[in-house]
C-alpha cells in the first residue's frame, strides 16, 4: 500500500464577514481551509452562484481556501417529508451543483430534527476561569417541562429530576428563564431562531414520524441527491447528534454506531459519508470513539476534534480539546493512519474552544470564540505531528 506522508488539513469555521473573528486572526491561528457557509440564505433556497463565488473570492483573498461547506442545512419539510420536500431536495442539489462549479467538494450538514445543538448554558466557569458550553439534564427538564411545556414531557424524567425541577424552578427570576430558553433554542449566528409555538408544532409532527420516519427520509434525501454528488465529486458528511441521545421527546438517528453503519449502509455510495465529530459522539455515554472510528473510517470525510467531560446523571461539559473523556491521542492516532491512506488529506477543524483571555471581555460567538479554538488547534496539529513525525 502507498503511504502518503502528508498531514491532515487544518481548517476553521468562519460564519463570513460578521464573524467577529477576521480572516487574518485564522491565519495567525494556523489554519489553512476555511469552513464556511451562506447563513443569510434561508434554509431551502438555492445558493446562488454569484453568492457562493462572492464568499469564495473573500476568502481566497486572504490566502486562504474554501475546503468544506457547513452546513448546507436540510429544510424541515424535507426531515418530515411533507407533500413539498421533492421541491426543496431540488434546491438542495442545485446549491450542491453550483458549489461542485466553485470547487468546493465536501459538505457538511445534520438531520436533527428541528433544533442544531443544544445546551443549557454557554458560560459554565472552569477551574481556570475560561467559559465553557454546558448541557444539563436538571436545566433541560426546567425548560422541558416549565417553558416549552410539552405535553408527555412528564413521562421522559425520573421522579427524582422532576422533584428538583420544580424546586429550581420556583427559584429562578424572569431573566434567568429567559437565558434558559434562549440557550437552549440558540441557533447558528444570523440564521432564524426557532420560537416555542413552531418547536411544540415540530415535537408533534414528529411524534407520528418517530426514528424508523426520520431513517427513511434520510435515505430518502440520499438516494435523490446521489447522481447529482457522484457526477459532481461532492461528499455529504452527516453531523452526528448533539447530544447523542433523544430530547424534547424529539427522534434521533445519528447518535451511535449502530445508527451510523445503519446510515451507510442503506445508501451504499462513497458520496454518503461522515463528519466524525468526537464532541457529539463523545457525550454518548456507551459510544466508544476509537470502536466508532474504526468502523466507519473510510467514509470519514471531515473531522470536528473536539473533548467532553460527562458525570454520571448524563450531564456534560464541553473540556480542553486534550482533557476530557475522549482519548485525543488514540483517536489522533487512528486518524493519522487513515489520512496516510488517502489521495487527499482529511480535513479537520477544532470545534469549539473555551471562551478565554482577552475573548472573556468580547462579544464572541459561543463556541467559536478566536483563541481557544487557536490553542486547540495548536494542540491538536502538535498531537498530530508528535504521531506521525512529517515534520
Ligand atoms: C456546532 C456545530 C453544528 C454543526 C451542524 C452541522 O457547533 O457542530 O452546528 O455545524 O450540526 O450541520
Amino acid at each position: 500500500m502507498n503511504l502518503r506522508k502528508h498531514k491532515l488539513l487544518q481548517t476553521w469555521r468562519w460564519y463570513g464577514p460578521i464573524d467577529p473573528v477576521t480572516l487574518q486572526d485564522v491565519k495567525q491561528a494556523g489554519a489553512t481551509g476555511i469552513v464556511s457557509a451562506l447563513h443569510h440564505i434561508p434554509h431551502g433556497e438555492i445558493w446562488p452562484l454569484a453568492d457562493i463565488e462572492d464568499r469564495k473570492a473573500i476568502i481566497e483573498a486572504s490566502g486562504l481556501h474554501w475546503a468544506v461547506v457547513e452546513s448546507v442545512p436540510v429544510h424541515e419539510a424535507i426531515k418530515t417529508r411533507r407533500s413539498d420536500a421533492d421541491k426543496y431536495i431540488e434546491n438542495y442539489k442545485i446549491t450542491l451543483r453550483n458549489l461542485a462549479q466553485c470547487g468546493i467538494k465536501t459538505v457538511c450538514y445534520n438531520f436533527m430534527p428541528v433544533l442544531d445543538w443544544t445546551r443549557t448554558q454557554l458560560d459554565l466557569t472552569m477551574a481556570d476561569g475560561s467559559k465553557a458550553l454546558y448541557f444539563n439534564w436538571l436545566e433541560l427538564a426546567v425548560f422541558d417541562l416549565f417553558i416549552l411545556k410539552r405535553e408527555g414531557a412528564d413521562a421522559d424524567y425520573t421522579e427524582d429530576i422532576k422533584s428538583r425541577a420544580k424546586t429550581r424552578f420556583a427559584t429562578m427570576d424572569t431573566d434567568e428563564l429567559n437565558e434558559l430558553k434562549v440557550n437552549v433554542l440558540m441557533g447558528i449566528p444570523n440564521e432564524k431562531e426557532i420560537e416555542l409555538e413552531a418547536l411544540r408544532a415540530s415535537i408533534d409532527e414528529y411524534k407520528t414520524i418517530g426514528r424508523e420516519g426520520l431513517k427513511n427520509n434520510l435515505a430518502y434525501f440520499l438516494n435523490k441527491i446521489a447522481a447529482v454528488c457522484e457526477e459532481t465529486g461532492i461528499n455529504m458528511t452527516i453531523h452526528p447528534d448533539d447530544p447523542p441521545y433523544a430530547i424534547l421527546g424529539l427522534p434521533r438517528i445519528v447518535s451511535t454506531k449502530d445508527d451510523l453503519l445503519d446510515i451507510l449502509k442503506r445508501v451504499d455510495r462513497p458520496f454518503n459519508g461522515i463528519c466524525f465529530c468526537t464532541g457529539s459522539l463523545g457525550a454518548g455515554a456507551s459510544n466508544n470513539l476509537s470502536e466508532i472510528f474504526d468502523a466507519v473510517k473510510e467514509r470519514v470525510y471531515f473531522l470536528h476534534l473536539r473533548n467532553v467531560t460527562k458525570d454520571e446523571a448524563g450531564n456534560f461539559y464541553e473540556a480542553d480539546h486534550l482533557g476530557g473523556d475522549v482519548n485525543m491521542y488514540e483517536i489522533m492516532k487512528a486518524v493519522v493512519a487513515e489520512n496516510e491512506l488517502r489521495e487527499e488529506p482529511i480535513p479537520f477543524r477544532p470545534d469549539h474552544g473555551h471562551q478565554m483571555l482577552d475573548d472573556l471581555n468580547k462579544v464572541t460567538n459561543p463556541g467559536y470564540s478566536a483563541i481557544g479554538r487557536l490553542r486547540g488547534l495548536a494542540e491538536l496539529r502538535g498531537l498530530e505531528l508528535g504521531i506521525s513525525g512529517n515534520y
